[in-house]
């Protein structure tokens, strides 16, 4: 049957796109577009030719394993080639991948070995009589490049083997990487001498190990974890993947700490489930989870497609990145009158969510990135974060593309904008005059952690503002049913709900209302020291500068916001309208009680088998501690109950204090609870 015309011609579109694709990720390292999409065109190639195996040509991207090798560095020809692996993006693909398995071994069940997979470069390490005498880069999976001087500069890679037992010559495969944290760490220097920021840790990385000085990569926080072996003896290999991991491990070649081996398909979707849980709270970016069969004479009996071992496959997490477009820039006021661009984007799928808008962070950012309204742009939405705009695609720019320059006027208010001291924000100067600001301030003053009034939402402060009902906090409680009653998608019912919620607000602690206020830089944390150490609003209304910043955790800066914030006319008449309407707290008894964890944070993970998680919080609070949700520098202890998340894996990785259910219960007994 021959080949229709309009097939022949998709072929050759796509040939031609993966090429180009090819050039600017492994030659240039400056992709236009993302994994995803790359893999997509991939995939679609590939089908197109096991369809119509007759336009198979030896020089379509898809015979080759890889991207050819650049110039700079010596050749290295790979004695073993260093395959590439295959990608799973679905349960159904895992399962069909470990059906062929089975049926290719006559085998009922497989025990698989299992890791994450890391985002860096795949690299190959020669050692020799127990040194390392080599490691060249994957190439083009037949030839890499020499970055022996280079490899040696990555600390955890050992350059005199450990232990015994370990064949005369002998290659360690693995992947070289950058942790997160010190990526960040690599892009605030860089973008402070005004060098070119990385777009992600696997570009941070290659660029790193393809420094031609090794001072240079010295310099930049690579690691690498090993994952399989190249040249090794046979008679030498154990009968498992796990069990050459582990002397690896023993010979001190870093592995992967999270690698296990699991039982069939099944264990392996457990596996990969448990992995995209935790995938946020690694100090290391991974795309995927690796299943290999385990056992090594199995591997031999599966064997290779030109292109991948058939012993092993990818299960590739959903995308962190996309492309789109940027449809407008839109500025937003907060709170504290800081004018935040935001891209409007034409919504795309990122990691499993739609997402159409991302934060610019500031206008400084915007004209480093050049981004313009109309641009084709890559987003990304990594971790527990706002979607952010990585680059703009230069190439797909449209030339009635319009340049975004900061606003010179609110553009709620109208107010003068003025640059923040530290340089790079700029501010609404209108303070509560900007009915944005105001808006903000009403929102932040009714939130659960301040005063909760409950059914007080943002349509519903709209509304109240628009009809000038409402000015300031104050004039919430002045508020009747009757009103309320009147506004739109409010009955009678629900407005006599809200009534009765600022009248249950009115009961409040000193801590709650002092955060309530929004005092630039008083968080609950702040609040809650403020509250236990004066223990009456009149008390903290006296302190100067001078005492304010004596105190722990407190410091000159947030005590030069308080202090000005108690000396504005207008916050004084909002906090006498307060109390006139009613609002009130526990007085100075409850506060002169011992705190003895005053100002300390926690965070719960997993369950407790002798309280509830409220239980647990409310002890804490007694005791002057404070319970926030998500774990970070500032956090002194996270107590982990019976199945603890990823707050735990967090913790671990930022250093902070564990305790056990009897470790937190010993320490609320010595704290007198
Ligand atoms: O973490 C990784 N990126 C990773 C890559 C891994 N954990 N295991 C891998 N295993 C293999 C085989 C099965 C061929 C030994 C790999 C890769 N290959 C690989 N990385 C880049 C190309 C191939």
């Amino acid at each position: 049957m021959a080949v229709p015309e309009a097939i022949r011609r998709r072929v050759e579109q796509l040939r031609r796109e993966i090429e180009y694709h090819n050039y600017r990720y492994y030659v240039l390292d400056s992709p236009v577009i993302s994994d995803a999409e790359y893999d997509a065109l991939m995939a679609e190639l590939r089908r197109l030719e096991e369809q119509y195996p007759e336009l198979v040509t030896p020089d379509s991207p898809t015979q080759r394993v890889g991207a050819p090798p650049s110039e700079a560095f010596a050749p290295v020809r790979h004695e073993v080639p260093m395959l590439s692996l295959d990608n799973a993006f679905t349960d159904e693909e895992v399962r069909a991948f470990d059906r062929r398995v089975r049926e290719h071994l006559g085998v009922e069940r497989v025990d698989y070995s299992c890791e994450p997979k890391l985002d860096g470069l795949a690299i190959s390490i020669l050692y020799e009589n127990g040194r390392l005498t080599r490691a060249a880069t994957r190439g083009d999976g037949f030839t890499g490049e020499d970055v022996t001087a280079n490899v040696r500069t990555i600390r955890t890679v050992p350059l005199r083997l450990l232990g015994a037992g370990w064949p005369e010559r002998f290659e360690v495969r693995g992947e070289v990487f950058m942790p997160i944290e010190g990526f960040e760490r690599l892009n605030r220097w860089t973008l402070r001498h005004g060098e070119k920021v990385f777009a992600n840790p696997r570009n941070a990385a290659a660029g790193s190990l393809r420094q031609l000085d090794p001072k240079i990569t010295a310099q930049r926080p690579l690691d690498f974890y090993a994952y399989g072996h190249g040249v090794f003896p046979r008679e030498k290999l154990p009968d498992t993947h796990h069990e050459l991991l582990d002397r690896f491990l023993s010979w001190g070649i870093p592995v992967s700490p999270l690698r296990e081996v699991v039982q069939g398909v099944e264990g392996c979707l457990r596996y990969y489930r448990r992995m995209l849980e935790r995938r946020d709270s690694l100090p290391y970016e991974a795309d995927g989870v690796v299943y290999k069969v385990n056992r090594f004479q199995w591997q031999e009996r599966l064997g290779y497609t030109a292109r991948a071992p058939r012993w092993a496959v990818a299960h590739k997490f959903p995308a962190h990145e996309a492309t789109t477009v940027v449809e407008a820039v839109e500025v937003q006021v907060g709170r504290t009158g800081i004018l935040t661009p935001v891209a409007k984007l034409r919504p795309v799928q990122v990691g499993g969510v739609t997402v159409s808008s991302a934060t610019l962070h500031n206008f400084e950012e915007v004209k480093r990135k050049d981004i313009r309204v109309g641009d084709t742009v890559i987003v990304r939405r990594a971790g527990e974060v706002i979607p952010e705009v990585v680059k703009v695609i230069v190439e797909k720019r449209p030339p009635d593309a319009k340049p975004v320059e900061p606003p010179e006027r609110c553009p709620v208010c109208g107010a003068e904008v003025v640059a923040d001291p530290g340089g790079t924000l700029i501010r609404c100067s209108g303070g509560l005059y900007c009915p944005a600001q105001r808006k903000a301030a009403i929102k932040h003053f009714a939130s659960r952690r301040a005063m909760d009034i409950q059914g007080l939402g943002e349509k519903l402060i709209d509304q109240l503002l628009e009809k000038g009902l409402v000015r300031d906090v104050a004039d919430l409680y002045h508020l009747t049913a009757e009103q309320l009653a009147r506004l739109e998608r409010m009955g009678p019912k629900s407005a006599q709900n809200l009534i009765e919620a600022l009248e249950k607000s009115k009961h409040t602690t000193l801590a709650r209302f002092l955060y309530a206020l929004g005092i630039r830089e008083v968080g609950e944390v702040t609040a809650q020291i403020l509250a236990d150490r004066f223990g009456s609003l009149e008390r903290l209304m006296e302190a100067d500068e001078a005492e304010l910043a004596r105190i722990p955790g407190i410091g000159p800066v947030v005590a030069k916001h308080i202090v000005a914030f108690f000396r504005q006319p207008h916050n004084l008449e909002v906090i006498e309208k307060l109390r006139r309407a009613g609002v009130h707290w526990e007085a100075e008894e409850k506060a002169a009680a011992p705190k003895p964890l005053a100002g300390k944070r926690f965070v719960f993970t997993g369950t407790l088998s002798s309280m509830s998680r409220e239980e647990a919080k409310r002890r804490v609070e007694d005791l002057g501690g404070h319970v926030t949700n998500s774990v970070s520098k500032k956090t002194d202890y996270v107590v982990a109950g019976e199945n603890p998340g990823s707050k735990l894996d967090k913790a671990k990785q930022l250093g902070v204090k564990i305790l056990d259910e009897a470790e937190f219960l010993a320490l609320l007994r010595q704290a007198g609870a």
